[in-house]
C-alpha cells in the first residue's frame, strides 16, 4: 500500500441542499438549513459532506444546470453563507466536497447566451455546434439521457447544438482550451476558499469525440484529467471523486492511482446496473442477485488492492433508497438498514452515506405522474407511454428507481411536513415520516443512527479496516455476503445475511473456531463461533481476531 491519505478512514455524507433543511419556509431547503444541521452532522462523525449543486441556476435538473459558478442560487442563499457554511463546517472538522458539474452549463449560463448570438462569438466554440444531415434531420442518432435526441435545432443560425442531458444543459466543448482554462480557474477559486475538493459530475464524458460517436472514455479523457490536476489540485490536499458510469477496474486504476495525479477515486456503478434490464435500463428493474453482486464487490475490491482506491455506496440522490432495493423496507427495516451499512463500511475504500441513509429512510410510491418533479421520470414516462409502454410499468419502473425516490425531504422530526419545512414542500414528503426521522433515532440507542455512527468511529481507530487485504469467503452462498479482512496479524471478519429467512451455515474447515473481539452487530452482540452459524433474518455482525 503507497502512501496513506486523510481520506482513507474518511466518511462523506451527501446533502442534497433542495431537500435536507428549509430555514425560511419558503418549501425549498437551503444552505442556512444545512448550517443548522451541522451540529447533528457531526455527531454522526462523518468528515466530509458532497454538497449537491448549490450555484446559481434556472433548476431545469434541479441545479445540475449551472447559470454562474461563481455564485449561489437564490433560493438556496449567498456566497456570503456559502463561506459560512464552509466555515462553520471547518470548526467541526467537516470538509466540504463541491459538486463540480462542468460537462456541460444551463443555456442561462453567460457563455451559452453569447454563443447563441452568432456564429462568430467568441463563446461560439465553448459549445458543440453542428449542421443538420443532409435531410435536415439531426447531425447523428446520438440519443439523450432524459429522452428525445441529444441534438437541439438553434433557428437563428441553422445549427444543432449538443445536450448529452436536458436540452437546457448544453454540453461543453472540452476540446476547446479556452473552455479548459475557465473551469480551472473557476475550481481554483473555489479551492482558495477553503473547499475539501469535488465530486466531479459524469467527468467520463468530458473526453467525447462527437463526430465518431464516442461519449464516454474519449481518448483525450485522462490526459484532459492529469491537465486539471495539474492546474488546480497538484499543490493541495483535497479528495476529488469522479461520477464514471462507464468504471471498469481497468480504468478506475487509470483515474484513481496516485502516481498518476488525476481522481482520488471513482465512483463505478457495476453493482447498480446489474439490476437493470439490458434494453430498457432502470425502468425495468431485474431482481437483485446476491451472488452476481457478491462477484461484482470482490473483483473491485482485489482489483484496486495495490493500485487505486474504491468509493463505496449504496445510493445517492439519482438512485433508489439503499433499505428498499436491497434491504426489506416493511418487515425488517432497521435490521436490514444496519445490516447495509455494516457490510459496506467494513469494505476497502471510502464510504459515503446518502442523507436520511443514516436513519433508514425508504423508496416513496405516490400514484400520480403529478406528484413527481424529477425531469428524468417525467420526460421518460413521456416519451415512453407515448411510444406504446403501459402507465402502470412506467409507474413501476418509477417506483423502483425514480430519482425522486431519494429526493423526498429529509425527516427531521414527526411534527408537520417532518421538521424540513412550514410552508408547502416543493416535493411531497414521504407518508412514514412520522414513525421515521432523527428525532427518534436519537431517542434510541439501538437505532439505524446510532449504528453508522459507530461503524464511522470504528474506521478511526481499526487500520484492518481501512487497510486490510480483502479475502471473499462463501462466495456460492445465495443468502451471506462474508469476507474477510487482514493486516499484519490483526484478522476481521464480516458476515452479513440479506435475507429476511433464517440461515443455517455449516461452515468449511478453515472457518471453525473464530474467537475474538464482536465490533457491531444488529441482534445479540457475537465473539466468536464454532463449525455453525444460525444466523437472524438480516443478521449481520464483525468480529476482530488475531
Ligand atoms: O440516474 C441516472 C442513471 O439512470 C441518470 O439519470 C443520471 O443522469 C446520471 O446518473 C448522471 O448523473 C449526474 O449528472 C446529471 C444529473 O442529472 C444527475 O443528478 C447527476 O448525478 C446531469 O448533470
Ligand atoms: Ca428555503
Amino acid at each position: 500500500m503507497s502512501d496513506k491519505k486523510w481520506w482513507h478512514n474518511a466518511v462523506v455524507y451527501q446533502i442534497y441542499p433542495r431537500s435536507f433543511q428549509d430555514s425560511n419556509h419558503d418549501g425549498v431547503g437551503d444552505l442556512a438549513g444545512i448550517i443548522s444541521r451541522l451540529d447533528y452532522l457531526q455527531h454522526l462523525g462523518i468528515n466530509l459532506i458532497w454538497l449537491s449543486p448549490v450555484y446559481r441556476s434556472p433548476m431545469d435538473d434541479n441545479g445540475y444546470d449551472i447559470s454562474d459558478y461563481q455564485d449561489i442560487a437564490a433560493e438556496f442563499g449567498t456566497l456570503a453563507e456559502m463561506e459560512q457554511l464552509i466555515a462553520e463546517a471547518a470548526k467541526r472538522d467537516i470538509r466540504i466536497l463541491m459538486d463540480l458539474v462542468v460537462n456541460h452549463t444551463s443555456d442561462e449560463h453567460a457563455w451559452f447566451v453569447e454563443a447563441k448570438k452568432s456564429k462568430d462569438s467568441p463563446y461560439r466554440d465553448y459549445y458543440i455546434w453542428r449542421n443538420a444531415s443532409a435531410d435536415g434531420s439531426p447531425p447523428d442518432q446520438q440519443r439523450s439521457f432524459f429522452g428525445g435526441s441529444a441534438w437541439e435545432y438553434d433557428a437563428a443560425s441553422g445549427e444543432y447544438y449538443f445536450h448529452l442531458f436536458s436540452k437546457r444543459q448544453p454540453d461543453l466543448n472540452w476540446e476547446n482550451p479556452l473552455v479548459q482554462e475557465e473551469v480551472h480557474r473557476m475550481m481554483n477559486w473555489w479551492l482558495d476558499k477553503g473547499i475539501g475538493g469535488f465530486r466531479m459530475d459524469v467527468i467520463d464524458l468530458i473526453g467525447k469525440q462527437v463526430d465518431q460517436q464516442v461519449i464516454a472514455n474519449g481518448s483525450q479523457l485522462h490526459a484532459l484529467l492529469q491537465q486539471m490536476h495539474q492546474a488546480t489540485l497538484a499543490a493541495r490536499d483535497v479528495l476529488t471523486v469522479g461520477e464514471t458510469w462507464s468504471a471498469t477496474p481497468e480504468t478506475a486504476k487509470l483515474y484513481s492511482d496516485p502516481a498518476r495525479q488525476e481522481l482520488s477515486m471513482v465512483f463505478q456503478f457495476e453493482h447498480i446496473t446489474m439490476t437493470h434490464d439490458t434494453k430498457e435500463g432502470k425502468w425495468k428493474p431485474r431482481p437483485f442477485d446476491l451472488i452476481e453482486f457478491k462477484q461484482i464487490i470482490s473483483k473491485w475490491q482485489t482489483e484496486l488492492a495495490d493500485a487505486g482506491w474504491n468509493s463505496l455506496f449504496w445510493d445517492n440522490h439519482d438512485l433508489p433508497r439503499a433499505v428498499s432495493k436491497y434491504g426489506d423496507p416493511g418487515r425488517y427495516r432497521v435490521e436490514s438498514a444496519k445490516m447495509l451499512a455494516t457490510a459496506l463500511h467494513f469494505l476497502k475504500g471510502t464510504p459515503y452515506v446518502y442523507q436520511g441513509e443514516e436513519i433508514g429512510m425508504t423508496n416513496v410510491r405516490f400514484d400520480s405522474i403529478d406528484d413527481y418533479r424529477d425531469i428524468e421520470s417525467l420526460n421518460l414516462y413521456h416519451e415512453r407511454t407515448a411510444a406504446g409502454v403501459s402507465p402502470e410499468t412506467m409507474m413501476a419502473g418509477i417506483h423502483a428507481n425514480g430519482r425522486d425516490n431519494a429526493r423526498t425531504p429529509m425527516h427531521w422530526n414527526s411534527t408537520h411536513n417532518a421538521g424540513f419545512s412550514t410552508g408547502t414542500p416543493w416535493l411531497k414528503l414521504n407518508p412514514n415520516y412520522p414513525e421515521i426521522n432523527v428525532a427518534a433515532a436519537l431517542e434510541q440507542p439501538d437505532s439505524v443512527f446510532f449504528h453508522y455512527q459507530k461503524l464511522i468511529e470504528l474506521r478511526k481507530h481499526w487500520d484492518v479496516m481501512v487497510y486490510g487485504q480483502y479475502l471473499p469467503l462463501l462466495e456460492q452462498h445465495p443468502q451471506v455476503f462474508a469476507y474477510r479482512r487482514s493486516l499484519g496479524s490483526q484478522q476481521l471478519v464480516v458476515v452479513n445475511n440479506f435475507s429476511g429467512e433464517h440461515v443455517e451455515l455449516d461452515l468449511p474447515a478453515m472457518l471453525h473456531g473464530i474467537a475474538g473481539q464482536g465490533l457491531i452487530s444488529n441482534y445479540a452482540q457475537r465473539d466468536s463461533w464454532t463449525d455453525h452459524l444460525s444466523l437472524q433474518p438480516y443478521e449481520s455482525f464483525a468480529i476482530a481476531y488475531v
